[in-house]
């Protein structure tokens, strides 16, 4: 007997090499590849995630890949969403104020706000390349927005899975 009853929808978008494809590879395989060829397009992988003590849900998670460069192609990719991870580069901070206009595009496209997570990764340089943001400007967008901003290291796997299950059970509670 399976007690599997949610399917979503997940989908991770963000502007250019911020680690959307290496987030999702850690979290699908639990692996870093330093070199990827090319996201993978349109199509998604299935992973089955337990986001409390044996309570599972299923999760499709669709990586924007070479679409994030054609804006037109990007609505059947949009359709039917449950949720959102909008990743941002903590090492490059211009691609934060992108983030925003990944959000806007998102709402004007889907019908009804997702909940969505921000993801800062690359969170293992920080120390090395110091702080590019203002976490307070950071933490007041997300409230705003009535979403969370999360930190994760791909390269290191740090939050990989708390962010998976926090958007979870957010698209849960929708
Ligand atoms: P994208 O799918 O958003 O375009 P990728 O981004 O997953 O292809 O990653 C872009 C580059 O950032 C890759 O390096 C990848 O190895 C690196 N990267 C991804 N996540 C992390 C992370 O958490 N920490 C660090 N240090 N690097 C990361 P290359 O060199 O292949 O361009
Ligand atoms: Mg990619």
């Amino acid at each position: 007997m399976s007690d599997l009853i949610y399917v979503f929808k997940l989908i991770v978008i963000g502007p250019g090499a911020v680690g959307k494809t290496s987030i999702i590879n850690r979290f699908v395989k639990d692996e870093f590849v330093l070199k990827y060829k090319l996201t993978i397009g349109t199509d998604f992988i299935s992973k089955t995630i337990e986001y409390k003590p044996n309570k599972k849900a299923k999760l499709q998670i669709w990586d924007i890949g070479g679409q994030e460069r054609f804006k037109f192609l990007r609505r059947s990719f949009y359709d039917g969403a449950n949720g959102a991870f909008l990743v941002f580069d903590l090492s490059r901070g211009h691609t934060y104020k992108e983030t925003k206009t990944w959000l806007s595009e998102m709402n004007q496209i889907m019908e009804k706000k997702i909940p969505f997570i921000l993801v800062g990764n690359k969170s293992d340089l920080i120390e090395e390349i110091g702080e590019l943001i203002d976490r307070n400007e950071v933490e007041m967008f997300v409230k705003e927005e009535k979403s969370i901003y999360i930190e994760t290291s791909a390269k290191t796997g740090d939050n990989v899975e708390q962010a998976f299950i926090e958007l979870t059970q957010r698209m849960i509670k929708k």
